[in-house]
């Protein structure tokens, strides 16, 4: 059970680029990362217009000096501070053309980093940026944030104790709606997200489809692609990028999955589902639904497991912030996974390996590598491709 007290020595000393005033996803990173003071904002880069993030800055009570103009001032000043005082970690959360670089400066400057997805565009990138956090013993969290959800580690302990029985089958989708018309054209966050020199080779796949992949790779320990089928197709015309795509993999060991990420899917909201099916029974998730896990033994009647229930599996009750019957929501996994990154962090300032699992640099270099498969596959007529 989470309750806030103090898990490490000292709160992170922690900064944001990106995430500020009118920012889509920067409120839910503060929500998460300051909730059980796992971090302490100290300093940020909050915005492309200086004086609008300065202001933003002193508003959520960063020190004026403090807030900086870019991220490039921020690095270095920062240095320039005692090691007791500097920050030691870095959130970014700016549009995803500006990831890589942006990662691999804060790396560089010895920062620890917490990115959104996806991690950088090509897996000759995310190589780099593995190498930089691996050599420098840094952490890198990546916010694949569903994943924090407690159900999901109740979905990989039942994998791991074989409940299930052999994994066959993977289904994964996140194929929400509201994009069946033009909507770019008078809402810009879409815009950006349809736009390849800021969202790179991808729409659906990298936006959407990288959480239930990770989400696969997190219920199921030993997922590991071998090679991977994928169509793609733009609905609206004057999209650049695909809205809608289908993906087929081969699994090694044996198991096959499957992947459909849209934006077209009328009158759906997220519908991001993750279902495993094993040789004895199947779960499935739903994050509109992240409270209930549904596992079906074959032959018997349906089976509803609860958050917070007493016989889940004891790491998926560690996380419980409020017991169940209670609606846990994306904040809360949120919160959870910045705890995560947090005690990973201290764990690497003391020179020490985390011993628990959170979307790490090599989740995110994953994500990468999948999309760019994808890409490849559907771009040569959709063909297998070794992965
Ligand atoms: C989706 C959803 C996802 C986010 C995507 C967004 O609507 O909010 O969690 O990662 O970027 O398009």
């Amino acid at each position: 059970m989470i309750n806030g007290e103090k898990v490490l020595d000292h709160p992170i000393r922690w900064a944001m680029v990106g995430g500020g005033r009118g920012s889509q996803i920067g409120y839910i990173h503060r929500s998460a990362a300051l909730r059980d003071r796992s971090f302490e904002l100290v300093a940020g880069a909050f915005d492309i217009n200086p004086e609008r993030g300065k202001d933003f800055g002193i508003q959520l009570g960063v020190a004026p000096e403090r807030c900086y103009p870019d991220y490039k001032t921020m690095l270095m000043e920062e240095a320039k501070r005692s090691p007791e005082d500097r920050i030691e970690a870095v959130t970014i959360a700016v549009p995803n053309g500006l990831h890589y670089a942006v990662c691999k400066a804060v790396l560089e400057a010895g920062f620890h980093a917490v990115c959104e997805k996806p991690l950088c565009f090509t897996t000759e990138q995310a190589e780099e940026l593995v190498h930089l956090a691996d050599s420098k013993g840094l952490v890198v969290g990546v916010t694949y944030g569903y994943s924090g959800h407690q159900l999901i580690e109740q979905a990989r302990q039942m994998v791991l104790h074989g409940d299930l029985g052999e994994i066959r089958l993977i289904k994964m989708q996140f194929p929400f709606g509201a994009y069946n018309t033009a909507v770019e054209e008078t809402n810009a966050a879409a815009r950006w997200r349809m736009d390849p020199a800021k969202a790179g080779p991808s729409f659906v796949l990298g936006d959407v489809g990288t959480h239930p992949l990770f989400l696969a790779e997190t219920m199921v320990p030993d997922f590991e692609i071998e090679s991977l089928m994928c169509t793609t197709k733009s609905f609206i015309p004057t999209r650049k990028l695909e809205d809608n795509a289908f993906v087929i993999m081969n699994l090694k060991g044996g198991a096959q999955a499957t992947c459909w990420a849209s934006a077209i899917n009328c009158g759906a909201l997220h519908g991001q589902k993750v279902r495993i099916v094993g040789s004895k029974a199947s779960v499935e998730w739903y994050d509109e639904r992240p409270n209930q896990l549904t596992y079906e033994i074959e032959g018997e009647p349906v089976r509803i497991l609860e958050r917070g229930g007493a016989y889940l599996y004891p790491s998926a009750r560690a996380e419980d912030r409020i017991s169940g019957g209670h609606t846990e929501g994306l904040f809360d996994a949120w919160s959870n996974l910045y705890r995560r990154f947090a005690i990973a962090m201290e764990k690497a300032n003391k020179g020490e390996k985390a011993d628990f699992w959170y979307p790490d640099v090599h989740a995110g270099a994953e994500g990468v590598k999948w999309v760019e498969k994808c890409v490849e596959s559907a771009k040569k007529g959709a063909v297998w491709v070794k992965y």
